[in-house]
């Protein structure tokens, strides 16, 4: 399944009056607020995001899975379903591939074919959270945390193979997200975990390539209940500074502790140079893997707000790594994965129109009230005529659910694939 831009062209006829007054009027009243509209439009633009390739089908939980049929069953037919995306919204330019759930076979084949949807391959992830049916050693108890050093070399050396795999579809970064942990007291540890994993992570740390970067992810608990060795923000942070300065932290949005105030965390990671990148998902609870921006769209607007300060203010933190991880279980996948990118777009649009010098004026006088009105000003603000004129430049669709419907893309995903392919992934 492929969309033509002309498919696109001609759907975007029908609302581009529409699109052309709205963007006017908010274009000639932010004028008056003093932002370079063409500027934040061109921002959106260059603002691309990575699909998970382990949320292209219908995720599930223990308690049961329902298949939204048409799946992509094969790594081709994922990366065909993100070409999709990013005809639609022009935002989805990368695909972020999960090892073993998605070991390519015809290593020329996967870059064309990812290159003829405009594509590139995002950050690699290791797997040591599930036991390969060959495996010698078992992740029971652990991988790069076990106390059996046989298991944590294994650990290792996978993450090392997938670093290899990366390099060859061009990938530039290796993301390390570890189950390890404990479900009871006294099982585990604590210090030997901690150390026997910064141990393991800088003996993958030195099989980096130089222009890699690597992405340590935290969680607080899941799939241990008890103790998660990488459990916070800031022991993936003192791992970081023990790897090197090709190590970052990567902020997974639900993996905190309920009111947890991530956007602190952010700007935390941002002036001490560590914040590597995102994985954007919304939740209510747990790590819910939910749409984006659908439970909690101000406190993602928080984060970005605090995201563009420090993208104008700490040189010393690289450009971010903007990938979505989600898990589908009601929605059908594609249609999950474009609003999660409009949310994204919505809150970083939102948060370029944040008047930080004002705020600064505001906070140095301590006018708490005025503060809030310059954040809510923004917040406020239905920005959704920019994300569509981005969208018309890039020669996407206005509107990109409305044009997935109106073309059919799952129903002719399910006649092109039938209704019983089921996606590797989660
Ligand atoms: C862990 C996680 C991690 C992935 C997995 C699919 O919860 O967020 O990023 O490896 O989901
Ligand atoms: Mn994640």
């Amino acid at each position: 399944m492929k969309i033509e831009k002309e498919q696109i062209l001609v759907e975007n006829q029908q609302q581009t009056t529409f699109h052309n007054e709205s963007f006017d009027f908010l274009g000639s009243s932010l004028d008056k607020r003093g932002v370079d509209v063409e500027e934040v439009v061109q921002r959106l633009a260059d603002f691309q995001v990575a699909i998970p390739s382990w949320a292209l089908g219908a995720g599930g939980t223990r308690f049961g899975r329902f298949s939204f049929y048409g799946e992509p069953a094969t790594l081709e037919q994922k990366i065909d379903d993100v070409g999709v995306l990013h005809a639609l919204t022009g935002t989805a330019g990368a695909i972020s591939l999960h090892i073993p759930w998605d070991i390519p076979e015809d290593y020329k084949a996967i870059r064309e074919r990812a290159a003829s949807h405009g594509l590139i391959f995002d950050a690699v992830n290791s797997n040591t959270f599930q036991d390969q049916k060959d495996a010698k050693e078992s992740y029971r108890y652990g991988s790069l945390s076990n106390r059996n050093e046989a298991v944590r070399e294994q650990a290792i050396q996978h993450n090392l193979d997938v670093i290899k795999i990366g390099e060859k579809l061009g990938s530039k970064s290796l993301t390390v997200w570890l189950a390890d942990g404990s479900n009871f007291p006294g099982q585990d540890n604590f210090q030997t975990a901690l150390l026997n994993t910064e141990d393991s992570l800088k003996k993958i740390y030195a099989g980096l390539p130089e222009d890699w970067k690597l992405f340590i992810e935290y969680k607080p608990y899941e799939p241990n209940f008890y103790s998660t060795v990488i459990q916070d923000w800031g022991t993936s942070f003192l791992l970081a500074n023990a790897c090197g300065e090709k190590a970052y932290t990567l902020v997974d949005l639900g993996h905190h502790l309920p009111n947890t105030n991530i956007e602190q965390i952010v700007s935390t990671l941002m002036v001490k140079g560590k914040l590597g990148g995102f994985h954007f998902n919304d939740s209510k609870y747990g790590d819910d893997d939910s749409t984006t921006g659908s439970v909690k769209p101000y406190a993602l607007f928080l984060i970005f707000n605090e995201l563009v300060y420090g993208m104008q203010h700490n040189p010393q933190n690289p450009y971010p790594a903007w990938m979505i991880d989600a898990s589908h279980n009601i929605k059908d996948p594609l249609e999950d994965l474009i609003q999660s990118l409009e949310a994204i777009q919505e809150a970083y649009a939102k948060a370029l129109l944040v008047d930080q010098e004002q705020l600064k004026v505001a906070q140095q006088q301590n006018d708490v009230v005025q503060c809030q009105e310059i954040l809510q000003n923004a917040y406020r603000t239905d920005v959704r005529p920019l994300l569509e004129r981005a969208r018309l430049q890039m020669g996407s669709a206005l509107h990109p659910l409305m044009t997935y419907r109106s073309l059919q893309v799952r129903d002719n995903l399910i006649k092109e694939r039938g209704r019983h392919t089921v996606a590797t992934g989660l």
